[in-house]
């Protein structure tokens, strides 16, 4: 029976956070019919959901924003050096508003399923309110750390306080005041949230399986002279972010930081740290995050510094990371964390001595206490990069299972296209620099590589492009090889899959850098899509 079709679009973009949102600004410009889906209510992505206390950009407001149109970048005003989630949730705002997006856009909706259509060489996409979509292509929007992970502790369902998740916090925000307070986990969100609940809660009660290097953020209002300074060549400020290794401008290294004496690291060290940026300390020297010896001198700074903050010596060892390079999980920026277990009402418990033996109705019981809570803030992660690609059922050619096919690990050419799956992209996919990388760089440039791809085969009279096994072999074997010269596969960390009972623990971003990874996408088109095979 032939399948009834309650739309037909060109491009269905799943997801409206910042790269669904320039996809439909892209392709409707270039005429295409395109609508994006996303589970929200509103656009914004990661920065709807993750409005826990203290949620902010770690890459500096002025390159975190989008750079394709100069007028949308000489306008808005960024009011501080590293953006919070609501600013950064009203830029979004903005962008919807500014383009007039939300029309092409259907909140309240997950994209259940896409199945490609061989004799039609289109895609039939379902989704949860019943709709069945017709379209050439798809491209997966769907942001790398937008499938959140509750911890695997026995009896988590039974407790009868109020519990939260730092990616799905609440709009109307949650009241500490007068709370005894639990958080589990030390990444990235933890580190944020803790010092703002501690301002006003009555107990706060840290759980730690593994310390983390945090590095101070330096926040503060943007002065005008560098706002201007940065205005008056935003084209020369974007391109360097786009040829550079992260996706940001900043001092590069040409030196190993075993070549100069320890007073000149510490001196560089020193420097980096009062900077405030990721770049500034790991970027410090050339062989960072590919000499263990070097890197043990930076992690050797970070301890110092732990011991000198944390007054407690106990907890202050209990803060620092001996099990994994620096950089190999992701470092983080704070403002007062460590300072904060200074303060008489804030407490650490390190897993590695006492683990979690489960959450009661009323409390979290470890091998050596149990404690009673009014709320648990669970900051306990996502399935990284993978987890909100294949929890959408995808099936290509021959009715393959993407989830299946990826079972040992994704495999894709560039981080944008997986052999099998004709017309189906994905934006800052795994393999590519994506998580790695300033993200709005990495989004403005799959989105312009997938548009202009789109373009091309309308131009040629094309129907379909995919990913040959070949190409898509030798690129996994490129980003393994890259890889495997760094110590990042030295850490049991999300980049690895490591934090997902079950998953595969491969290396999951490209870390070849942004601006070799731009040139080697840019050589496959002038290459006449090098490794991609195209057919009417
Ligand atoms: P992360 O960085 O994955 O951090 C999750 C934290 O939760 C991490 O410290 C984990 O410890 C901890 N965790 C996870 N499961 C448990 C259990 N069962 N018990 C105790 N602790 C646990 O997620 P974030 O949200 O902080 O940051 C994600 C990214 O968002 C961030 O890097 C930025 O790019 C933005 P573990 O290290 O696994 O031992």
């Amino acid at each position: 029976m032939p399948q009834k079709f309650t739309a037909e679009l060109d491009v269905v973009v799943v997801g409206a956070g910042f790269a669904g949102m320039y996809l439909i600004h892209k392709l409707r410009g270039l005429g295409y019919s395109v609508r994006a889906f996303d589970t929200a209510s509103d656009v914004g992505g990661t920065w709807y959901w993750n409005r826990y206390p203290g949620a902010r950009c770690d890459v500096r407001s002025l390159e975190y924003s989008f750079s394709f149109d100069p007028e949308l970048e000489q306008s808005w005003e960024w009011s501080e050096k590293f953006s919070t989630q609501p600013e950064i949730l009203r830029y979004a705002n903005h962008i919807a508003d500014r383009y007039n997006l939300r029309p092409d856009i259907q909140f309240n909706t997950r994209i259940e399923s896409q199945i490609w259509d061989d004799e039609r060489a289109r895609w039939t996409v379902t989704t949860s309110n019943g709709d069945v979509i017709d379209a050439q292509h798809v491209v997966l929007a769907v942001g790398t750390l937008s499938a959140p992970k509750l911890p695997e502790i026995p009896g988590i369902e039974t407790f009868k306080g109020e519990w939260y998740q730092t990616q799905k916090f609440p709009k109307e925000g949650v009241n500490f005041f007068g709370k005894r307070v639990a958080v589990i986990g030390t990444g990235s969100s933890a580190i944020q949230c803790i010092p703002e609940i501690a301002k006003t809660c009555e107990q706060l009660t840290v759980f730690q399986r593994t310390p983390n290097f945090s590095f101070p953020a330096g926040n503060r209002p943007l002065g005008r002279q560098e706002v201007d300074a940065t205005k008056s060549d935003y084209a020369g400020v974007r391109q360097e972010a786009r040829e550079s290794f992260f996706g940001q401008t900043g001092p590069v290294a040409t030196q190993s930081a075993l070549e100069v004496s320890e007073e000149e690291r510490t001196r560089k060290y020193q420097e980096g740290w009062n900077d405030g940026q990721l770049i500034s300390i790991l970027g410090a020297y050339d062989d960072l995050i590919t000499n263990k010896e070097a890197n043990d001198s930076v992690a050797d700074f970070v301890r110092d510094k732990i011991r000198e903050i944390v007054k407690d010596p106990v907890t202050a060892e209990a803060l620092c990371p001996y099990n994994h390079p620096v950089g190999t999980k992701r470092p983080c920026l704070d403002t007062g964390y460590y300072n904060t277990f200074n303060m008489p009402h804030v407490r650490l418990v390190d897993l590695l001595k006492n683990e979690i033996v489960e959450i009661t109705e009323t409390s979290i019981r470890t091998t050596a206490e149990e404690i009673e809570f009014d709320i648990i803030i669970y900051a306990t992660g996502f399935d990284a990069m993978t987890g909100s690609i294949v929890n959408i059922d995808t099936h290509g050619r021959d009715g393959v299972s993407l989830k299946e096919q990826w079972k040992d690990g994704p495999a894709t050419y560039l981080g944008l296209m997986v052999a099998g799956f004709p017309n189906l992209f994905t934006v800052t996919g795994p393999q590519s620099p994506s998580v790695l990388s300033n993200m709005m760089v990495s989004i403005e440039q799959h989105v312009d590589w997938i548009a202009d791809c789109i373009d091309h085969l309308r131009k040629q009279g094309l129907r379909t492009i995919e990913a040959t096994p070949q190409a898509q072999n030798e690129w996994v074997a490129h980003t393994n090889e890259v890889a495997a010269e760094t110590l990042y596969p030295l850490a049991n960390s999300w980049y690895m899959g490591a934090n997902v009972p079950g998953k595969p623990q491969v290396f999951l971003p490209y870390i070849g850098g942004v601006g070799l990874y731009r040139e080697k996408c840019d050589e496959i088109v002038e290459a006449g899509y090098k490794g991609f095979a195209l057919s009417n």
